[in-house]
């Protein structure tokens, strides 16, 4: 879409073609004749990268020149996937660079599946950090993503047995061409140890951070390249290692095995990614990665801060600190430290220019998924920050006892501080009192933060809390992953600039009564299918029907998601179908992509029902292939590529108030996936913005969850009363899915009757089969479904990730744009 060239320096074919040789020949030290796949990749790769690497000299020194503001993101996750495509895109060489693998006598496909995916996050939040670095660059702002460069990234997942095994994802085994190594930015960060106070001549005192280790971080750059734009901002990636000087000194005192041990420990710290995304993990290596990433990143803003700069007060006209939920919130009182300890600023000054740095984005009001660390782990880690904590929460209380003098229950709510047997330290409640503003990430999740999750500090703070509806880049979720649709929008005319402008495909709504176009639409979405019938059959060795409707759930697997709701949906309809009461059934196939927390064994067993469920009703011939379930393993950024675009319904059932938005949802209604929802997180916005004839919306909202919270729910009513619903689960459990194990199923049943169906799947079990059944019924009118299905695709200007953070930049960041 972008002329070839038009960017970033020579592109054309020839020279791409030449580049590749280059890079075969002097890089990868082979020869055409023998090179493997991984060679050709890595050489087209670094071809691609050499036309980047100009412009994100250019970007750096245009930044650094005119000393401008930027924004900092600090995400311990980026989801970024596959780089090269996207890449090739942004910079407006992908047709050459693949007219010139073809020429070398390559396959295109090929030659992209050796890349492995850059899987350094866990679901939705890391994958949103990926999609705003991408639209950072592309609206020319200037902008430092910053992270952890985890050796491990998010595990492998196996089927075995219908179980999920999991398996070290081992992504950087060989290098990646995407990333830079800076040893010469490097940091050594402090952290154990114990605080002393000393006392000067004059008798003043001050803390002494004493005894402790270190650990240095390395970092390495990977380069983002915006679309249509010289912008090449990046994401640097903090990698850790021993300090030398520590493992000297331990050696010195003959403490050999400590000083291995401890040498061992320092890069233990970016080794693996945790793997939970809605559950804090308490673990010390967990803050200690926190704090290691944090403490690089600051003190790499700082270092370039002063570069240009020598009033500390104006830190906050040059740095804008964005915290991915409160994972990086120690940072708050790591920059505390620095300009009280070292730059030995005044409390005043130093809060004034903390407090005018950061700002805040909650993910999830799921209590689980809430930070508290307990403070006696915090004081073993990081004592002076203990302190500190504890001086922020004294001048924070004596406010609020002055807002609400004799409230001490409000006092209780809101400190930073947990009382009880375990004091704990709430990561909330310090990004909450830190920051300048608080966003919620859709309309309903933002609202409910202020009135459920805050509401004292809403009232306390008026005007901080604000709401960021999330978004997806349409580069990596139209242009990258559906050539097919992509390529109709240049046959009907759609302004060739769609991508960096989403609104653009509202024209689309123009060819709504032209038949040709509604059958071309649906011709591409039918051919996406058979490539992913491909893909099923390769992976899952299962035959699916293209022609049947393709019923998506793709997401980590959590009760709150609901997958088992889906799963009481498929023993219905197989039952119907045995029992001969639903013989004209429209043909499904549904298709599951999930990973499930390694220590949560609900989630683990869901999926095992599903793969249970699955192996008996694909070999069943008398479904006449009529219902399939496939459930693909290792779901992850590259897969989804391949599902979305094959998408005809799209699941987006979690019990509302429990989703905070779903981005999934934004990626599958912009490939003409048709949703089928509850009223929860963005699926609200989808509704507002396709309106209700193009959306399927069931079941409960937050209010009737609520009620029926209050006023006591029963489930076991509902199970009683649905004779379906009844037969569905007992089936289940009954151990005709697991003939020598009867009982595999016992703790979902349990969790959906006596142990009080937290997630409200038996209250909405039934309108959820009725919805189902419109769906059956609108999709066997082929027009109506198309028409369906374009106007998602027209509809969804909205949900670009570009929207997004042009709303960040104006309302938080105050960040002008900064074209290079
Ligand atoms: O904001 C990105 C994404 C939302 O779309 C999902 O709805 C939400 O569940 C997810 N939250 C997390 C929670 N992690 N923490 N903390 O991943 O964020």
């Amino acid at each position: 879409l972008i002329p070839d060239g038009a960017f970033h320096g020579v592109a054309s074919r020839q020279s791409m073609k030449e580049s590749i040789l280059h890079h075969l020949r002097y890089t990868m030290v082979n020869l055409p004749q023998q090179a493997t796949p991984r060679d050709w990749w890595l050489a087209l790769s670094l071809a691609i990268r050499d036309r980047i690497t100009d412009d994100m000299s250019a970007t750096q020194i245009a930044h650094n020149r005119d000393n401008v503001r930027r924004v900092y993101y600090l995400s311990m996750e980026y989801l970024m996937g596959r780089m090269l495509i996207n890449n090739a895109h942004n910079i407006g060489v992908y047709d050459a660079a693949k007219q010139a693998i073809e020429e070398l006598g390559l396959d295109w496909e090929q030659v992209c599946d050796e890349e492995m995916d850059m899987g350094l996050g866990n679901g939705g939040l890391g994958r949103l950090a990926a999609c705003f670095l991408d639209s950072l660059a592309t609206l020319d702002l200037p902008a430092i993503g910053y992270g952890i460069y985890y050796e491990f990234g998010l595990f492998k997942q196996e089927f075995l047995h219908g179980r999920q095994v999991e398996h070290p994802d081992t992504w950087i085994k060989y290098g990646t061409p995407w990333d830079i190594i800076r040893p010469e930015y490097s940091q050594t960060i402090q952290y154990y140890g114990r605080v002393e106070t000393v006392y000067d001549n004059a008798g003043n005192s001050r803390p002494v951070w004493l005894d402790t280790r270190s650990v240095m971080g390395v970092p390495f750059d990977i380069p983002v390249a915006g679309y249509g734009t010289k912008t090449v901002n990046f994401l640097r990636l903090w990698s850790s290692h021993s300090t030398e000087d520590f493992d000297l000194e331990e050696f010195n005192k003959g403490d050999y095995v400590e000083a291995v041990r401890s040498k061992a420990m320092g890069e233990t710290i970016s080794k693996v990614l945790y793997p939970n995304d809605q559950n804090a993990n308490g673990k010390e290596l967990r803050l200690v990665q926190q704090y290691f990433f944090v403490a690089c990143s600051l003190a790499d803003i700082l270092r370039r801060f002063e570069k240009m700069n020598s009033d500390w007060t104006t830190l906050p006209e040059k740095a804008a600190i964005q915290l991915n939920d409160t994972h990086p919130a120690i940072a708050i009182v790591e920059l505390t430290r620095i300009l009280l300890d070292d730059k030995h600023l005044s409390w005043d000054t130093t809060w004034d220019i903390v407090t005018r740095t950061f700002a805040y984005t909650n993910h999830t009001l799921l209590p689980e998924a809430l930070e508290k660390w307990s403070v006696g782990l915090f004081e073993k880690v990081l004592p002076r920050h203990l302190q500190l904590i504890y001086e922020i929460n004294h001048r924070f209380m004596g406010k609020v006892v002055q807002h609400w003098p004799g409230r001490d229950d409000i006092c209780r709510a809101l400190s930073i501080i947990e009382e009880g047997d375990h004091k704990m330290i709430r990561m909330a409640h310090l990004a909450v009192i830190a920051s300048h503003k608080v966003n919620g990430v859709a309309e309903l999740h933002s609202q409910l933060l202020k009135s459920e999750l805050f509401p004292y500090f809403d009232q306390f703070y008026p005007g901080k809390f604000t709401n960021k509806t999330n978004g997806i880049t349409p580069r990596r979720w139209l242009l990258g992953c559906n050539p097919g649709l992509v390529q109709l929008f240049e046959q009907y005319g759609i302004d060739r600039d769609w991508p960096k402008n989403l609104e653009r495909l509202r024209k689309l709504e123009s060819f709504m009564d032209d038949e040709a176009f509604l059958d071309a639409f649906m011709t591409v979405k039918h051919q996406n299918k058979v490539h992913l019938a491909k893909i099923i059959k390769k992976e899952c060795g299962i035959d699916v029907d293209p022609f049947a409707l393709f019923d998506v759930q793709i997401k980590r697997l959590h009760e709150y998601k609901r997958q088992h709701l889906t799963l009481l949906n498929i023993l219905t309809l197989y039952h119907r179908l045995l029992n001969g009461s639903d013989i004209d059934m429209v043909p499904r196939v549904f298709i599951f992509g999930a990973k499930a927390a390694p220590g949560y064994a609900l989630a683990k067993n869901i999926i095992y029902a599903i793969n249970r469920v699955a192996n008996v009703i694909n070999n069943d011939p008398r479904t006449k292939g009529k219902l399939k379930v496939i459930f693909l393993p290792n779901y992850r950024v590259t897969l989804a590529s391949h599902i979305i675009p094959a998408a005809d319904l799209s699941e987006q059932i979690s019990t509302a108030g429990k989703e905070a938005s779903g981005t999934g949802n934004m990626k599958l209604a912009l490939n003409g996936a048709v949703t089928i929802g509850t009223m929860d997180g963005a699926n609200v916005e989808i509704l507002e913005e396709v309106g209700p004839d193009n959306i399927f919306i069931f079941g409960l909202n937050v209010d009737q969850v609520r009620a029926l919270d209050s006023q006591g729910y029963h489930p076991y009513q509902y199970y009683q009363q649905d004779e379906e619903l009844k037969g569905a689960l007992d089936w289940l459990c009954s151990g005709h899915f697991t003939p020598n194990d009867p009982h595999a199923f016992d703790d979902i049943r349990h969790s959906l009757l006596a142990g009080g169906d937290p997630y409200k799947v038996m209250a909405d079990y039934r309108a959820y089969m009725d919805c189902q059944q419109q769906v059956s019924d609108a999709y066997q009118d082929k027009t109506r479904w198309a028409r369906m299905a374009v106007l998602n695709t027209a509809r969804m200007g909205k949900f670009s990730s570009d929207r997004t953070i042009q709303e960040y930049a104006d309302e938080i960041w105050q960040l002008p744009a900064h074209p290079v």
